[in-house]
Order: structure tokens, then sequence, then C-alpha cells
């Protein structure tokens, strides 16, 4: 019991920048671009591959299937070409602390 308490306290001190989150993508959040070559998310800090990735849904939320990979603190999307409309990338991602974090951000392809 005391084991299980100790353990909570040292979870719950886990400091919120500590999570693996999103810092930043291209295209960025609510961007207007032509079709993307790529699409790349990019984390705070280093993800655990197993555990991170990315899917892509159009405007339906059909999934867009494409190509993706996790390295370091990255995740890429590689679509080979996109149809005009909204899109949406819906990400997990795993870091050091073994916490899972999830979000999404949309995008607009435009003609
Ligand atoms: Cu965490």
């Amino acid at each position: 019991m005391k084991t299980v308490l100790i353990a909570a306290l040292l979870l719950a001190a886990v400091p919120a920048f500590a999570h693996a989150r999103l810092e930043s993508s291209t295209p960025a959040r609510g961007a207007s671009v032509k079709s993307p070559k790529t699409i790349t998310l990019k984390f705070v800090e280093a993800l655990e591959p197993a555990f991170s990735g990315a899917e892509l849904t159009d405007a339906t939320g059909k999934t867009v299937q494409v190509p993706s990979a996790v390295s370091g603190s990255s995740i890429t999307l590689l679509p080979f070409s996109l149809r005009p409309g909204a899109y949406t990338v819906a990400w997990h991602s795993v870091g050091h602390d073994t916490h899972r974090v999830t979000g999404s951000f949309s995008f607009t392809v435009i003609p």
C-alpha cells in the first residue's frame, strides 16, 4: 500500500512539460496550402516509435492511407497527392516518461 502511494506521488510530480506534446507542424494548424508532399509533426521531445503515430482523415472522416515514419522527435506523413479540401491529422505520442498524449489539427488543401 505504501509503495503504491509513493509511486502515485512520483507520477504526480512529473511536470506537465515532460509530456511529448506537439511543438509545431507543417502544414501548420489552420493553414491553407497546395497539396503537401510531406506533413511533419515536431514534438518537444524524442518519441517512442512503437507507441507514436499519426493518422490523416479527409473532410468526410475517411482515413487517407499514407506512408508514415517516426524518427527522433518527429512524425512524418508522406501523402503523394491530396485533393483540395479539409484534412485532419490525429496524432498520439509517447515520450520518455511513457505518458500517452493525443491531439489533432486541421489544414486545408487548395487547388
Ligand atoms: Cu508525461
